[in-house]
């Protein structure tokens, strides 16, 4: 599998191209390893809560453990709302005013290929209009993924297709390139963050191993993105963490100036 060249953009504005050329950026060493334990250690001690969407895991180790609403279960994930060298990429990209709509350990037990996939692509085109260059639609939705693991192809690593969001559709389950550039595994570090928008063609890697693949995801968007807590009728946030959160945290929880309709 081809292997993505991960380069680490020096400047803001070079973070901001790349994001708006590419699909992703690429920040290394965003975490220490103390923070990389901490979080594998949660990932452990959390159970997902009944009915989660996505919880696969079985006994054999199979499957993936999610553990969505992160940031209502420990307070140690308050930190990661608002991640130094993760937030100012967000923030430029998505609005002041964006916010978080879910935040999820994912813990990968052995499994297959993901399809190929957009997370959202929010308008479809017909593919030579997608491609004129004055056509610019902007990211709404993009993920953080925390990687805790160093990453090697039979580990199950994330692979993208650098400027596929440029596509004016989302892709066919078995695609293996666009425009003529191929998936490419991002085989990064512990502590190393990807940043991508929802609409750039990417897939999970296949695990081969026995060996659990450890990751923190964490989804923002626009303002005007709904945030997508669940249970969807009754969700509460935990009053005791949110004693903890920072202005700026509460923001991305949900908590902001008044708008249009509210
Ligand atoms: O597991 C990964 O690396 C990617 C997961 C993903 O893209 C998804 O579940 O939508
Ligand atoms: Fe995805």
């Amino acid at each position: 599998m081809p292997v993505a060249e991960l380069i680490a953009y020096a400047s803001r504005q070079e973070r901001a191209q790349a994001m708006e050329r590419d699909g992703f950026v690429y920040l290394p060493g965003v975490i220490n390893s103390q923070e990389v334990q901490q979080l594998r250690a949660c990932s452990y001690r959390i159970q997902p809560a009944a009915g989660s969407a996505w919880d696969s895991m079985d006994a054999s180790g199979s499957g993936i453990k999610t553990i969505q609403n992160a940031f209502n279960r420990d307070p140690l994930y308050l930190e990661y709302l608002d991640k130094p060298g993760v937030i100012e990429i967000v923030e430029d990209v998505l609005g002041e005013d964006c916010h978080i709509i879910q935040m999820t350990q994912w813990n990968t037990g052995r499994r297959e290929n993901q399809a190929m996939h957009t997370d959202w692509k929010p308008i479809r085109l017909p593919d030579d209009v997608a491609a004129d260059e004055r056509v610019r639609i902007p990211a709404l939705i993009m993920t953080a993924h925390f990687y805790l693991d160093d990453m090697y192809e039979a580990l199950g690593p994330t692979r993208v297709i650098p400027g596929s969001h440029r596509a004016g559709s989302s892709p066919e389950p078995d695609a293996g390139q666009w425009n003529g550039v191929k998936e490419q595994s991002i085989l990064c570090q512990a502590g190393d963050v990807i940043v991508f928008r929802s609409d750039v063609w990417h897939r999970g890697g296949a695990n081969r191993t026995d060996i659990v693949r450890y990751l923190l995801q964490v989804h923002y968007a626009n303002r005007w993105i709904a945030q997508r807590f669940p249970p969807f009728l009754s969700f509460q946030f935990d009053p005791g963490i949110l004693s903890q959160a920072t202005p700026r945290q509460r923001r991305l929880l949900g908590e902001h100036q008044p708008g249009p309709f509210a």
